[in-house]
C-alpha cells in the first residue's frame, strides 16, 4: 500500500468514539446521546447531523453535504460581509477553478509546503490529459496573470476584487466538518495598491470586518494579532488573524487571514506600473485575504450544549417558533382553533417587526404522540437551536399571555400577547449579547500569562493558550514545539483528546498585556532567554 492509500484508509476508517460514560440517560433518538465534555468529536458530529445542518458524503472523504440550516448561516455573512466590502470598493468577481501547473508553480515560496495538498485533473474519460491541471486551493496563481494584464498605470489602481466559491485541499490530517474539509466554500479577497499605506490601512479594515462576522454575528470571540514568521503565509509579507478557541479541547483555531503580500507576488507575475513622477517601474503592493465556511464549526463547537445546537439570534434562520401547546383528549375542537390561530396572529405581527418567526402547527403524526405532541416538537427545536420558542397553550389564551422559552440558557418567562412585538425583539439582542458575553469569559479565563519555562507544558496541558514574552525567532518557535511534544504512540496521537500535540504560536497578539509589561533590553524570552519583543500567544491548536 503506498503513502497516499494508507492515509486515505486513516481518514476513512473513523473510530467510532463511543465512550459508556458520555451517553446521557434517557436521551431519545432525536437528542443528543453523548456528552460534549467527555466524547467531543462524537458530540460534534451528533448536533451537526441530528439538527440537519450536515450531512456525510459518504461517496468522499472529508467533504459533507451541507444543508439549508447551516447554509443560511453562510448566506447571513456572506450579505454582511459582501455588502460591507463594496463599501471599500471592492468588485465581486468568478475566475476559473483550474490552474496550470506552470502558473501555480511560478512562485516557489507560497506553494512550497501546500503541494502536497494539491488535486490535479489528470484524466478525460479513459485518456490522460496531456497537461494536467490543478484545481484551485487559493487563487493567486489563478487571477495575478491577469492582474499585470490589466494593470497598466496608476489609474488602474487599486484593483479590488473578490469571489465567493469553492477551493480543494486534499488533506490527509483527520478530516472534522467545517474545521477541516477537502473542499470548502470561501471569499478570497485580492487587491492591488499603489502604496504601502494603503495596503496596510486595507489589511486592518478587512481584518475588522472579520471580527465582526466572528463576534457580533456568530457570538464568538476571537483575538487579533499578526502571524510569526514561521506561521505566516509564506508567500507574503505579513499575515494578520483571528484566532479563535474551542474551550472544550483547549485547542485554537485560525478563524481568518488577511495578508499583505508586499511586491512578492507582483515581482513574480510582473505586476507593474510607470511612477507618474519619474515614468520608472514601479511593483504594486498586494493584499490576499478570506473566511471561510470553517466559521460555521467553530459556532458551532462554542455554543451547542449537550441539548445540540444554539443559534446566535442574528444568523437563525428562524429566530422565534412559535408552538399551540397544552392540548389534551379534552380540548375542545373550538379551542384548538383558537389556539392555532393566535399561533398563526403572533407569527404574523412579529415579522410584521422583522423577526424570522415560524409557526409550528405540524398534524400529529403518531397516535401515540397525539396529544403530547408539542413536547415532542419542542425538543425537536431545542436539538436545532432556535434562540426563542414561544409556547401558547387553552389557557394562555384565557389570560392573554403566552410562554417564552431562551434556548440559550432554558429560562421561561411569561409574557403577555400584547407585549410580544416589544420584548422578543429586545430578547434577541439580549440572547445574542449574552451568548457573546458568557464565550468571551471563557476564552479570557483560558489565556495564561505564563513567565517562566517551567509553568509552560502544565498551563497547556490545562487546555489553556499561553500569552509569553516572546523573543519572536523561527528557531525558538521550533524548539517550543519540540519541547511541548508529548511523544506518543501513533495510536494515542489519533485521539484529538491526547494532548500529544506541541504549540504553534497562535499570534503575536495585537492588544498585548502589559502585566508585567515587556521592558526593553530587559525581558526575555521565556524559552531561549534571548531578549523578549512582545507576548506571543501560543497554543495547541486545529
Ligand atoms: C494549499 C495548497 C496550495 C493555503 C494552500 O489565506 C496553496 C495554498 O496558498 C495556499 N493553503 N494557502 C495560503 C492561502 C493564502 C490566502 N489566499 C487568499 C489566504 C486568504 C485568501
Amino acid at each position: 500500500m503506498s503513502n497516499v492509500d494508507k492515509a486515505e484508509k486513516k481518514v476513512s476508517s473513523k473510530k467510532s468514539a463511543k465512550k459508556a460514560d458520555a451517553h446521557i440517560e434517557g436521551a431519545s433518538q432525536i437528542g443528543i446521546e453523548v456528552r460534549k465534555e467527555v466524547d467531543f468529536s462524537t458530540w460534534y458530529t451528533q448536533v451537526l447531523k441530528r439538527s440537519e445542518m450536515l450531512e456525510y458524503y459518504e461517496e468522499v472523504s472529508g467533504c459533507y453535504i451541507i444543508r439549508p440550516l447551516a447554509y443560511n448561516i453562510w448566506q447571513e455573512i456572506q450579505n454582511f460581509f459582501d455588502a460591507e466590502i463594496k463599501k471599500l470598493g471592492v468588485e465581486d468577481t468568478y475566475f476559473p477553478m483550474f490552474v496550470s501547473q506552470r502558473q501555480l508553480e511560478r512562485e516557489k515560496d507560497h506553494i512550497e509546503g501546500f503541494a502536497a495538498e494539491v488535486a490535479w485533473v489528470t484524466k478525460a474519460g479513459s485518456s490522460n490529459i496531456e497537461n494536467p491541471v490543478a484545481i484551485r486551493p487559493t487563487s493567486e496563481t489563478v487571477m495575478y496573470p491577469y492582474f499585470a494584464k490589466w494593470i497598466r498605470t496608476y489609474r488602474d489602481l487599486p484593483l479590488k476584487l473578490n469571489q465567493w466559491c469553492n477551493v480543494v485541499r486534499w488533506e490527509f490530517k483527520n478530516p472534522q466538518p467545517f474545521i477541516r474539509t477537502r473542499e470548502f466554500l470561501w471569499q478570497e479577497g485580492h487587491t492591488a495598491h499603489f502604496t504601502k499605506e494603503e495596503a496596510d490601512t486595507e489589511v486592518y479594515k478587512i481584518l475588522e470586518l472579520y471580527r465582526q462576522v466572528y463576534e457580533d454575528m456568530l457570538a464568538v470571540p476571537v483575538i487579533r494579532g499578526i502571524k510569526s514568521e514561521k506561521e505566516k503565509f509564506a508567500g507574503g509579507l505579513y499575515t494578520t488573524t483571528l484566532e479563535g478557541f474551542i474551550p472544550t479541547t483547549g485547542r485554537g483555531v485560525q478563524a481568518a487571514t488577511s495578508h499583505c503580500l508586499g511586491q512578492n507576488f507582483s515581482k513574480m507575475f510582473d505586476i507593474v506600473i510607470e511612477d507618474p513622477k519619474d515614468a520608472k517601474k514601479v511593483h504594486v503592493w498586494q493584499n490576499s485575504w478570506g473566511i471561510s465556511t470553517r466559521s460555521i464549526g467553530v459556532m458551532v463547537m462554542i455554543h451547542g450544549d449537550n441539548k445540540g445546537l444554539v443559534l446566535p439570534p442574528r444568523v437563525a434562520a428562524t429566530q422565534v417558533i412559535v408552538i399551540p401547546c397544552g392540548i389534551t383528549s379534552k380540548t375542545t375542537e373550538d379551542d384548538k382553533k383558537l389556539v392555532e390561530s393566535k399561533v398563526n396572529d403572533v407569527v404574523e405581527e412579529l415579522k410584521s417587526v422583522g423577526i424570522k418567526a415560524k409557526a409550528d402547527l405540524r398534524e400529529n403524526y403518531s397516535p401515540g404522540y397525539k396529544y403530547n405532541h408539542w413536547e415532542l416538537k419542542a425538543s425537536i427545536i431545542i436539538l436545532t437551536g432556535v434562540p426563542i420558542r414561544l409556547e401558547i397553550g387553552p389557557r394562555d389564551l384565557q389570560n392573554q399571555q403566552s410562554l417564552m422559552v431562551r434556548r440559550d440558557n432554558g429560562s421561561k418567562e411569561p409574557i403577555p400577547l400584547a407585549d410580544l412585538v416589544s420584548r422578543i425583539p429586545d430578547t434577541l439582542k439580549i440572547i445574542q449579547k449574552d451568548m457573546f458575553e458568557r464565550a468571551k469569559k471563557v476564552y479570557d479565563d483560558h489565556v495564561k500569562i505564563v513567565l517562566k519555562w517551567e509553568d509552560f507544558v502544565s498551563t497547556l496541558d490545562g487546555k489553556n493558550f499561553v500569552m509569553i514574552p516572546w523573543c519572536e525567532e523561527v528557531s525558538c518557535e521550533t524548539s517550543i514545539k519540540e519541547k511541548s511534544t508529548r511523544h506518543v504512540t501513533e495510536e494515542e496521537a489519533e485521539d484529538e483528546k491526547a494532548p500529544s500535540m506541541g504549540a504553534k504560536s497562535l499570534c503575536i497578539p495585537l492588544e498585548q498585556p502589559n502585566d508585567p509589561p515587556i521592558v526593553p533590553g530587559e525581558t526575555e524570552c521565556i524559552s531561549c532567554g534571548k531578549l523578549a519583543k512582545s507576548y506571543a500567544l501560543f497554543g495547541r491548536s486545529y
